[in-house]
Order: structure tokens, then sequence, then C-alpha cells
């Protein structure tokens, strides 16, 4: 009798151990950002963004919001036809190769613009039109400015997230005026824009994107 009550006090010890190790991975697994086929979104791979919702656009791409002008502005094909423009995304210093939710990163659509401007994402001014903030192409002011930072979150479904503007990450003492994206219609064109309907996206890897392991 002594000796079995002995040797359950070690026992429960390594149980507790092994829950709380499988409690710690179950969580971290949660946390990163899969793409269609259920892999881990891993920074610098190519990905087209698309809504998980029908009616509600195409693939992301750039847009030219006039047509004189360069492509400024992160919208979407008017329909679910066409590739859109992949994106990669880039991780602050320090974060490892997979993207994980709620973390500050920056992303660019990997296409060579005839504009010769970057194709960093970046949030811009309120718009006085539609009163909403357009995701725009461009780079930040200063090192004050984090108009760049973006973060994918989660929505109720597994798979299908939301794309957010909140680098409370990048700078916590800050307040900022988080967003989340949604489309625009504007002249029969889909435009990112903040402040308004919010958009569920799923990430598709770009099939020549090879697996960095
Ligand atoms: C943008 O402008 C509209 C209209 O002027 C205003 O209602 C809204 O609060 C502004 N949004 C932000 C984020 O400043
Ligand atoms: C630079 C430029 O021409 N901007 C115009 C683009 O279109 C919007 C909306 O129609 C106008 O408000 C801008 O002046």
């Amino acid at each position: 009798m002594k000796l079995a009550s002995r040797s359950s006090v070690p026992c429960l010890a390594w149980l507790l151990i092994v829950m709380t190790m499988m409690a710690t991975l179950a969580l971290s697994q949660s946390d990163e950002v899969v793409d269609t086929d259920r892999r881990p979104l891993q920074y610098s791979v190519e990905y087209y963004i698309k809504p998980a919702i029908t009616d509600s656009g195409g693939r992301f791409t750039l847009i030219s919001r006039n047509e004189s002008s360069c492509p400024l502005n992160v919208g979407q094909l008017n329909t679910d036809i066409g590739e859109g423009l992949p994106v990669t995304f880039m991780p602050q210093a320090g974060e490892g190769k997979v993207v994980k939710v709620n973390t500050d990163f920056r992303v660019a659509f990997s296409a060579v613009s005839t504009c010769a401007q970057t194709t960093l994402w970046k949030v811009g001014e309120n718009d006085t039109k539609s009163g909403r903030r357009l995701i725009v192409t461009g780079r930040a002011l200063s090192r004050r400015d984090y108009s760049n930072f973006f973060r994918i979150v989660k929505t109720q479904s597994g798979g299908i997230y939301n794309i957010q503007w909140c680098p409370t990450q990048v700078c916590p003492t800050c307040r900022f005026i988080c967003g989340t994206i949604g489309g625009l219609r504007e002249n029969g064109k889909i435009l990112e824009a903040l402040d308004g309907n919010v958009l569920p996206v799923v990430f598709v890897r770009r099939a020549s994107s090879s697996l960095v392991e």
C-alpha cells in the first residue's frame, strides 16, 4: 500500500507535465495562420488573398483608382475569375518563419510595377468621399509612422481570417484607431478600406512557391 501511494505522486507529476506540454503545443499551433491546404503561412512565400465568401469580389490585386494614375490602391478583381497578384508577408526582426495571428508584419504585392513604386501596403489618409481610410501602396514617412504594419486575425471559422491595421505590437504605447479591411465599391472597382464592411479572406499558396523547411 505504502509503495503504491508513493509511486502515484511522480506519476501524477508526469501527467501534469505532459498535459501542460500538450496544452502549450495546441495553443502555439492554433496561433499559426494556415493557408487553404491547412499548411502554416510562411514569411517570404507568395500567397493570393481570396474572399472566403461569394459575391464579394475576386482576389486581391493592385487597382488604379483613376485611369490616368499609377495603380496605387490595394483592391480586388471584380470577379472570381483571374489570379490576382500574390503577396508576401515580411516579418519584423526576430519573428519565426511562420506567420501567426495578431502579429504585425509588412506586406507587399510581389509584382514589378510599371510605375517604379513600392508595392508595400499602407493605410492612407481618411478619404473625404467615402469617409474611410483606403489601403494604398507606399512607404511610411518616418520611423514613427506605423502605416505599413498589418496583422491577420481569426474569425469564427477556422482557416478564415480578417486583415487588420492595429499595430499595437510595434508601438504598445500608441493609441490607434484600429480598423479591419473590407471592400469598397467605387466606379465599378473594388478598393480595400478600413472603417466599414469587413471581408473574411483565405490565403492560397502560389503553386510555384516552394515550402522552406
Ligand atoms: C473619416 O472621416 C469621416 C467623415 O469626415 C469621419 O466620420 C470618420 O470618423 C473619419 N475616420 C477616421 C478614422 O478618422
Ligand atoms: C489624382 C486624381 O485624379 N485623383 C482623383 C481620383 O478619383 C477620385 C474619385 O473619383 C477623385 O476624388 C480624385 O481627385
